[in-house]
This record gives structure tokens, sequence and C-alpha cells, in this order.
């Protein structure tokens, strides 16, 4: 017999994500229903002492909450559409990748069918999972998530961001681009360094270097963007164009890809020539807040 006091939690899509957020409701003592299109991925977690439920209906029924997490929003709809699938009282988090409007979507989508929903972000792989690096993002009706809070708590640090169902998402794409961004960057200049025969490994430590000085200086910059004043305290644009020049000349110079430098000029060349040339970095948050096409 189970004398868990722990909130049931239903888990439906047991990839590599869906077999962690499984193993870590299980492992915080949380009565575990699983279900996946492809049996075979649950019998680890059954063997764990997970129920496996014969169909997504049974899944739902099992718990209070709903835990999802498929390949992306076409997968939850797929699945969840099915005219045997009842939502109706149902809790659901989704914490499925895409975009925020894809988001929204399901927010409505799921209200629509009697389900309070919550959406949310996994900015970390599988085994960071139960871990405090496992930071996952929350958006939708804030008493949504303080119900079931504590149930999340089992996952990693689990973060409430607003009503708006898209935010989690939102993040997620800020997150990435950040993240994506500052490995380019670092890759562009190995590249630079390796035409020198110096390694990666060489230029490592000093990359990490930079990165954690120009994280520094986030805070006041974010400053200046929400208060739209953009004074050159330290630099002016027009003088990091002329080392952007430099770049550009440099990376062509011994041959490596120039490509990522000259999308960093020419943004700076369209703020210089918009008449920001002797404003500081931050002032091109006004060319990334516009659209522009490759
Ligand atoms: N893995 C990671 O590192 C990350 C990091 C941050 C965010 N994610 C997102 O999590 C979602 C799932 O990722 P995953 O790594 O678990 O992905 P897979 O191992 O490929 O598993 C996909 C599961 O989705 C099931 N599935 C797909 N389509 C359908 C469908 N039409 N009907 C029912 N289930 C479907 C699939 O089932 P099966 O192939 O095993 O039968 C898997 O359970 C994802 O959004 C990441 O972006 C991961």
């Amino acid at each position: 017999m189970n004398n868990t006091t722990e909130t049931p939690v239903t888990v439906i899509g047991l990839g590599l994500m869906g077999q962690a957020l499984a193993g870590a409701f299980l492992r915080a003592g949380h009565p575990t229903t699983v279900w996946n299109r492809t049996t075979s991925k649950a019998e680890k977690l059954v063997a764990e002492g997970a129920l496996l439920a014969p169909t997504v209906a049974d899944a739902l029924a099992a718990s209070p909450l709903t835990i999802t997490c498929l390949t992306d929003y076409q997968a939850i709809h797929e699945l969840l559409d099915a005219s045997d699938v009842e939502l109706d009282g149902t809790m659901l988090i989704n914490l499925t990748s895409g975009d925020s409007a894809q988001a929204r979507e399901a927010a409505r989508w799921a209200e629509q069918r009697g389900a309070r929903y919550l959406d949310g972000a996994i900015m970390a792989v599988p085994p960071a999972i139960r871990s405090a690096a496992a930071v996952i993002l929350h958006s939708g009706q804030e008493s949504d998530f303080e119900a079931h809070r504590s149930t999340l708590d089992a996952l990693g640090t689990v973060t409430y961001l607003g009503a708006d169902h898209g935010l989690a998402s939102l993040y997620d794409m800020a997150g990435l681009t950040m993240m994506w961004s500052v490995l380019n960057a670092w890759l562009h200049g190995t590249a630079m360094l390796r035409t020198a025969g110096v390694d990666a490994a060489a230029f490592a430590p000093f990359a990490q270097q930079i990165a954690a000085g120009v994280a520094e200086w986030l805070p006041g910059y974010a400053e200046q963007i929400d208060s739209g004043s953009f004074p050159a305290e330290v630099s002016a644009l027009e003088t990091d164009a002329r080392a952007m020049a430099h770049l550009v000349e440099e990376s062509e110079a011994v041959g490596v890809n120039a490509e990522l430098p000259k999308l960093i000029k020419a943004m700076a060349d369209r703020s210089i020539a918009a008449g920001h040339g002797g404003e500081q970095y931050p002032v091109l948050i006004e060319e990334f807040g516009k659209p522009r096409d490759i």
C-alpha cells in the first residue's frame, strides 16, 4: 500500500526529458503515472515504481496534475485532441518547447476544453533535472502555479514569470539567443586564433573571463535601455564601430568566416547613420527592436 502524502502526478511523453521528469517525481515520493506512444520507454520507470496508464485518457484521469513533454505543440494537439480524451477538470502543465504564440493558443485551446493550463519552458538538459541548475520557467495563472509549486520543486529551480501564457516561451527564446550568440562569438574568436596555431583550449579560459566581464555590464546597460537614455559613459558606438571594422578586416585577412562581424558592424553602421554614433552600445536595442531579414 502506498502511504505517501505527495500529490500524484502524470507525465505524458517519455522521451529523454519526460523520463527525467517522471524519474524526479518518483524520487521525490510522488505517485507517478506515465504514458508514452512507444510503451517500451516506460519500462525503466515502471521498474522504479511508476504506473503505466493503458491510454492517454487513463493517464489524465489518474492524477490531479498532468505534465506533458512531447516533441512539439503539433504532437500535443495530435494526442490530446482525440475525441476520447477528456480534459475537463484537469490541470495541465505543458513543458514542451515552442514559441509564445503556440503557448498562448494552447492555453486558449485547453481552457475551452475545461482544463486549467500553465505553459512552461525547461532551460536544462535531462541529466540536470532534480538539481538547482535545472531552471524551469512557468507562465499562466499564478494561483495554478502556487497550487503546484511544491510538486514542481522536485524538478529543479522553478520560477513563475506572469499571467501571459507566452512568457515562459519568450524567456526561453531570449535565453537561447544569448546562448547561441555567446557560443558563436567564441567559435569565431577560436577560428581566428587557430590560424595562428592557438588551440581552442588556450583561448577558452580567456574567453570565459571576457564573457564574465561582459555579463557584469548588463544591469547598467539594462538601466539605459529602460530609461531610453544612452550617454557614452565608457565608449561611444562610433569608437566600437572602428574596432568592428578591424574585426572584419582581420577575419578576411586570416581567411575565416566574416559573416558574424559583418552583421555586427552593419547594425552599428545603421545606428550611426541614424545619428546614434555618440551614444553608448545599448542604443543598438533600437536596431534589434525592428524587423529585418537577412
Ligand atoms: N532533451 C533536452 O535536452 C531538452 C532541453 C530543453 C527542452 N527540451 C524540450 O523537451 C521536449 C521533449 O524533449 P525530449 O528530449 O524528451 O525529446 P524526445 O526524446 O525526442 O521525445 C519526444 C517525445 O514526444 C513523443 N511524441 C512525439 N510526437 C508524438 C505524437 N504525435 N504523439 C504522441 N507522442 C509523440 C515521443 O514519443 P515516442 O516517439 O517515444 O513514441 C517522445 O515521448 C521538446 O519539446 C524539447 O524541445 C528538451
